[in-house]
């Protein structure tokens, strides 16, 4: 099994700013706690952070071409403005959990929308870093029931 953790705009100062919100784990910790886990399942997993929407979609459709699995994806603030990254996980067809490290519903008004959310499978938020696990566990479990 192939998965792909795409992280989207800022997501490279974690643990650097704003910790009281995002926690103090940097994105490497991220990079090594999804790894760790990944291994443990025998899951191949692939990481791409951007700052860029366009080479955020031109990673989606690689994975589309590369036959990956599952993508899990903080779009960042990417979540609450890109029609283009939900047109990408339509266009794709891969299984996508959106996970966000805070819980952007209680947060301010302008972080209540996700567009990308209705074209994903799950949606995993408020939990910290944690909440890429779950995805990796959530996308795992759902591929061995469909075999
Ligand atoms: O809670 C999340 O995971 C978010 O996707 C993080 C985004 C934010 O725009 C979303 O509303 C919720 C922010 C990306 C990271 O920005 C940072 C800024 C300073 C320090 C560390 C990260």
């Amino acid at each position: 099994m192939k998965i792909l953790v795409l992280n989207g705009p800022n997501m490279n100062m974690l643990g650097i700013r704003q910790p009281e919100i995002y926690g103090h784990a940097t994105y490497q910790d991220l990079v090594s706690m999804v790894q760790a886990e990944a291994q443990k399942l025998s899951v191949d997993v692939d990481f791409f952070q951007s700052n860029h929407e366009g080479d955020l979609i031109s990673a989606m459709q690689q994975a589309y071409l590369d036959n990956v699995d599952g993508i899990i994806i903080n779009p960042a603030a990417y979540t609450h403005t890109s029609i283009a990254l939900l047109d990408a996980v339509k266009a794709v067809g891969i299984p996508t959990v959106e996970v966000h490290i805070s819980d952007p519903d209680t947060r301010e008004d302008f972080r209540k929308i996700s567009y990308i959310r209705q074209a994903c499978v799950a949606t995993i938020k408020g939990k910290g870093i944690q909440g890429y696990l779950e995805a990796l566990h959530f996308l795992y479990d759902n591929a061995e029931e469909a075999e």
